[in-house]
């Protein structure tokens, strides 16, 4: 029997008026860093998946974001040593408030077409695929 723990994990596909996609660099000392992620962590004992991304994106960009302007898009999983990664994506295009770097060290804006080419983690480039089907079909 496999005694890994599903691990939660939410992040946002932050969409602007141009179709571009928020993606923001994990900083030094911290897993993965210098990667380009989607904005978003962990959630914690307790809380909903929405709940822990409208967290994650007060902390780390400053922004607002409702409820129902959360939009399941996909999901990755991925195998850790110690336990499975269960990373959950959700399209939002409307927030409160201008993204700013807080526990990144950088953001910037980019179709998902011209994703490939950035080293991400590695749960997020099947994200960045659902992602673009996803938005093809709005
Ligand atoms: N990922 C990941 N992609 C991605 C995110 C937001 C997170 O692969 N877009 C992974 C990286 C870590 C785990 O999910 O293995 C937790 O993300 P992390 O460290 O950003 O979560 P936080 O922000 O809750 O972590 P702390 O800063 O430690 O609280």
């Amino acid at each position: 029997m496999n005694e890994r723990m599903i691990f939660p994990v939410v992040a946002a596909a932050l969409v602007d008026s141009a179709g571009r996609v928020l993606l923001q660099q994990r900083p030094a000392g911290k897993p993965l860093a210098g990667l380009w992620e989607f904005p978003g962590g962990k959630v914690e004992r307790g809380e909903s998946p929405e709940a822990a991304l409208i967290r994650e994106l007060a902390e780390e960009l400053e922004i607002s974001v409702a409820s129902d302007a959360l939009t399941p898009a996909g999901f990755a999983t991925e195998m850790l040593p110690d336990r499975h990664l269960l990373l959950m994506l959700y399209v939002v295009r409307e927030w409160q408030g201008e993204a700013r770097p807080h526990a990144a060290t950088a953001l910037r804006w980019e179709q998902p077409a011209d994703m490939a080419s950035l080293p991400m983690p590695p749960a997020d480039p099947p994200l960045v695929r659902q992602l673009a089907a996803c938005l093809a079909w709005d």
